[in-house]
């Protein structure tokens, strides 16, 4: 295939507001998810949220820290990411005024790893700027479509039959894409039953690292059934195995664990790793190197789609915005605040049309409300760091 011509400048590239950073406040709100959410990792009821804000000219941007309470998914947790915030990011922020995104990710990129805590400060900052300059998110990163395509993720469910109640339901409801979670003992059967219903729609599978590549041959059966693809099916941090067993499926790898920035989505394109790839903020480290995961799959016509991390609305207004660049050809898994909680921390919350796509909004930063009475009320901590006085 031939490559796709340039992208054009985004305003991003070129935003040169010098924001002072005054201080920035990490906050834990505990939601309870309306429907308990199992995977090969682990199943939870509640989801431990942590907001991240940055303030500065008198103003908020609010970001996601995406980090589980378990260092299960990554070995980032909500404790970890508030320590490198607290001893090393938030300090490398508040030191001098900030002149733009690829100034930020420079002061971070002398510490090695920690991405969810580096893309919480990332979110929070374009979201700032965002209000700042009077931009939407979209506009800040050059986004293109005006609504997008979104899936359900399907955990493990007690039964084949109430798995396939919960796929009646989100089809019914719009969405364009089912993934369904996998693991030993819960694959291949429950894949054939679904797909005998649903002969005609998108399908997929997420393993999260649950097999091994001499489970070759068991895995070779996902390929009767047509499925978009196989997402993560071997370890979190590997290339080399994804590369062969990618080269004896018929279905697509997509991988999500494995590329933890633009760098390693490179080495796995030129491997054969996937053909496929998930982009999550929080994973890769933020808007930097989610752009140029983005960048370089659209050069390269590999799509790509936007992950999801059971975000509140915060980090799912971010995914929105990132969902609406022109490379995000495949349904991400973006659900309507309603699919995990009762009631969302932003106004609107975010809803799915019944055609399985998503508003990207146009509003300053990311164009939803933040319902602070609400977070308030569930705030279980909250720590704030302040410039020094010594700062130049
Ligand atoms: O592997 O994509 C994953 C949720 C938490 C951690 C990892 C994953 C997921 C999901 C759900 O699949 C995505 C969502 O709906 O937010
Ligand atoms: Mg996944």
């Amino acid at each position: 295939m031939q490559a796709r011509s340039e992208l054009a400048t985004r305003p991003l590239s070129e935003a040169s507001a010098r924001l002072a950073i005054e201080r920035i406040e990490m906050r834990t709100v505990r939601l309870a998810l309306t429907e308990p959410f199992e995977t090969s990792f682990g199943r939870i009821d509640s989801r431990l949220i942590f907001l991240v804000t940055m303030t500065g000219a008198g103003i908020t941007g609010w970001g996601e820290v995406v980090a589980a309470e378990e260092p299960r998914y990554s070995y980032e947790t909500v404790g970890t990411a508030k320590h490198v915030i607290r001893d090393y990011l938030a300090p490398a922020v508040l030191a001098r005024p900030v002149t733009g995104l690829g100034d930020l990710a420079r002061r971070f990129a002398s510490f090695r790893g920690h991405n969810m805590a580096k893309a919480g400060l990332e979110l929070a900052y374009l979201d700032l700027l965002g209000r700042v300059t009077g931009q939407s998110l979209t506009e800040l990163i050059g986004g293109t479509q005006a609504r997008i395509p979104v899936g359900v993720s399907l955990g493990i469910q007690p039964t084949i039959e109430l798995l396939l109640e919960r796929v009646e339901k989100y089809l019914a409801l719009g969405y364009q894409r089912i993934k369904l979670k996998i693991k030993p003992g819960w694959d291949i059967e429950i894949v054939r039953m679904v797909r005998e219903q649903h002969p005609e729609i998108l399908l997929s599978v997420d393993a999260n690292s649950a097999y091994q590549l001499k489970d070759l041959d068991h895995l070779k059966q996902l390929d009767d059934f047509n499925l978009l693809m196989i997402e993560q099916p071997l370890e979190h941090d590997d290339l080399i195995d994804h590369a062969k067993l990618q080269a004896h499926l018929a279905t697509a790898i997509c991988l999500d664990e494995s590329i933890t920035g633009a760098f390693r989505a490179e080495q796995a394109l030129d491997l054969g790793s996937c053909r496929i790839i998930n982009v999550k903020i929080g994973r890769v480290g933020g808007y930097s190197q989610a752009l140029a995961i983005h960048d370089a799959c659209y050069t390269r016509n590999v799509p790509v789609w936007c992950g999801g991390m059971l975000e509140s609305g915060i980090g799912r207004a971010h995914n929105i915005a990132l969902a609406s660049l022109p490379g995000f050809s495949l349904p991400g898994d973006i659900s309507a605040s309603s699919r995990y909680f009762a009631r969302d921390v932003i106004i609107p919350e975010v809803l799915v049309a019944t055609d399985g796509t998503v508003h990207v909004p146009r509003g300053p930063g990311i164009g939803f409300e933040i319902n602070l009475d609400y977070i308030t009320a569930e705030t279980q901590t909250v720590e704030r760091i302040v410039a020094l006085n010594g700062r130049k």
